[in-house]
């Protein structure tokens, strides 16, 4: 229902949109995660950001299982199970809330993740994890997809930077030659959905990331809409 403003005529309102960020290890989601909260708020929209696995209490019990590799011993489709019940949960105690307070939310990995990494890597049958899919989402999708891509080494340096000493976690202990099927995983991701999913070079510098991440939220989420959040557009 389309809301009326305070003089009886209609506001173009624009639903509270789910960004989600994917990309491989050190691509920079958690840093475009935050510049993009910043951007909003610039612009008066309440967001939150959120990751995967976790974002909410059990979800974030089953991301220390899953990264400590425990689940591994029993297959990618066990995995995959378990991001999912992590997913679920996130999802109806964090995500689903916020945007029914008309808060966006910005998510670090989502869906495509366990399509990439148990689906393309974990050789998880595409039916199979399709399937699960659409029992555990029942047709709830982001509304936009940023995809960082940066070539292997990259990502792994930045990686490897950030955790300094610490020991790296079940998945970027991987080789050189996961992380290059990984990125090419996203890359098909993309392929396939252009309509929601958007590729940005992530090698560049910090900035430039964001200013491309923005230009694409600005131009698939916020079209048209720059009024309502500011002086309510009047149609
Ligand atoms: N997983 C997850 C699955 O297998 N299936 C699933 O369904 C899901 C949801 C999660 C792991 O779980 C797997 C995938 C992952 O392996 P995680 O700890 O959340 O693990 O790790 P990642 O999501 O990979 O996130 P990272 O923390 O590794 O990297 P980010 O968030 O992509 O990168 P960020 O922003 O922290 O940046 C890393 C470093 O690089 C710098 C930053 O300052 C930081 O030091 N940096 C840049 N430097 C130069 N130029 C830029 N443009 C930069 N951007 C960031």
């Amino acid at each position: 229902m389309v809301p009326k403003g305070p003089v009886g005529r209609k506001i173009a309102m624009r639903q509270a949109c789910l960004i989600t960020l994917e990309g491989g290890e050190g691509a920079g989601k958690s840093t475009v995660a935050r510049g993009l909260q910043a951007r909003l708020a610039e612009r008066g929209v309440l967001s939150i950001v959120t990751r995967e696995p976790g974002g909410s209490p059990k979800a974030e019990a089953i991301r220390g299982i899953l990264l400590s590799g425990k689940v591994k011993p029993y297959g990618p489709f066990a995995e995959a199970i378990m991001f999912y019940a992590a997913r679920i949960d996130h999802i109806e105690k964090t995500i689903r809330p916020a945007l029914a307070r008309g808060n966006w939310v910005i998510s670090d990995r989502f869906a495509d993740s366990t399509r990439a990494y148990q689906g393309a890597l974990g050789k998880v049958d595409p039916t199979l994890l399709g399937s699960l899919e659409r029992v555990a989402l029942a047709g709830f999708r982001p509304d936009i997809t940023l995809i960082l891509d940066v070539p292997v080494e990259i990502g792994l340096a930045r990686a490897a930077a950030r955790r300094g000493s610490g020991a790296t976690d079940r998945f970027e202990s991987e080789g050189r030659g996961f992380h290059a099927r990984l990125r090419q995983a996203y890359l098909e991701i993309a392929e396939r959905e252009p309509d929601r999913c958007i590729v940005l070079d992530a090698s560049l510098p910090p900035d430039d990331v964001l200013e491309m991440a923005w230009a694409a939220v600005e131009m698939r989420a916020l079209a048209g809409v720059s009024n309502t959040f500011a002086d309510a557009a009047l149609q």
